[in-house]
């Protein structure tokens, strides 16, 4: 064999011992046996569009700041008001109004002065000037005088008017049946609690009794209203 044929072999093996005896690190081994990594590849296409994502949670609503105030508009002069009243004659109105009250009030006691018969059962007071009147004058009567015509609601009441009757012969009571034919009641129209009829009364003689007087017994009978008995009043 020649130098010129031993030469590449005698080269080859330095090459081989070198990589055997230089290192002993199996990357570096497997690299002189693999040889180097490739160049990277070029970037992929572009992937397919995912599902749509799921729908937020809802907004929060925030108030935005106030608006500017409108433009002034000034609007047309109103009509002139009436004229006040002065204090004074306000106050005067109102002693006038005090005044008729008193006045009033006095002749209401003025008419009850003049009573002459009493009589008490309770609370209640029984009074008479003697008047004989009809029943319609009567309520007059006894309304002016701040009353109403004397109406028992008890025994006791009916003994107490009783002692005027006595001295003032029959008296009006305010028992009657005006408003229907058969149905005494009171002066306001409430049904009797307590009554006193003489025997055989009411007994509306001649269809003309709506009317009733106590008797100075301490009966009562139904009697035509016009005619005239003492009025007795009540307060
Ligand atoms: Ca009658
Ligand atoms: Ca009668």
């Amino acid at each position: 064999m020649s130098m010129t044929q031993i030469l590449p072999i005698v080269v080859a093996l330095i090459i081989l011992e070198m990589h055997l005896g230089l290192t002993e690190d199996p990357d570096q081994i497997n690299l002189c046996l693999r040889g180097r990594d490739g160049r990277d590849g070029r970037d992929g296409k572009e992937g397919a569009i995912g599902p749509k994502g799921e729908k937020g949670d809802r907004g929060e609503s925030v108030q935005g700041p106030p608006g500017k105030a409108g433009p002034y508009v000034k609007g047309e002069k109103g009509e002139p008001g009436s004229p006040g009243t002065p204090m004074y004659e306000k106050r005067i109105t109102e002693l006038e109004t005090e005044l008729q009250k008193l006045k009033d009030n006095y002749s209401v006691h003025e008419k009850r002065f003049t009573f002459t018969v009493w009589s008490t059962s309770g609370s209640t007071v029984f009074g008479s000037r003697k008047d004989s009147a009809t029943f319609e004058e009567g309520l007059k009567i006894c309304s002016e005088a701040g009353g109403q015509i004397a109406t028992p609601k008890s025994q006791s009441e009916n003994d107490a008017i009783i002692e005027i009757v006595k001295a003032t012969n029959v008296a009006y009571i305010g028992i009657n049946d005006r408003e229907t034919e058969g149905t005494f009641v009171d002066l306001n129209n409430q049904p009797l609690k307590f009554t006193k009829w003489k025997t055989g009364e009411p007994n509306n003689s001649a269809n003309s009794e709506d009317c009733t007087i106590l008797l100075p017994d301490g009966v009562w009978n139904d009697v035509p209203c016009q005619r005239k008995y003492i009025i007795i009043c009540q307060f």
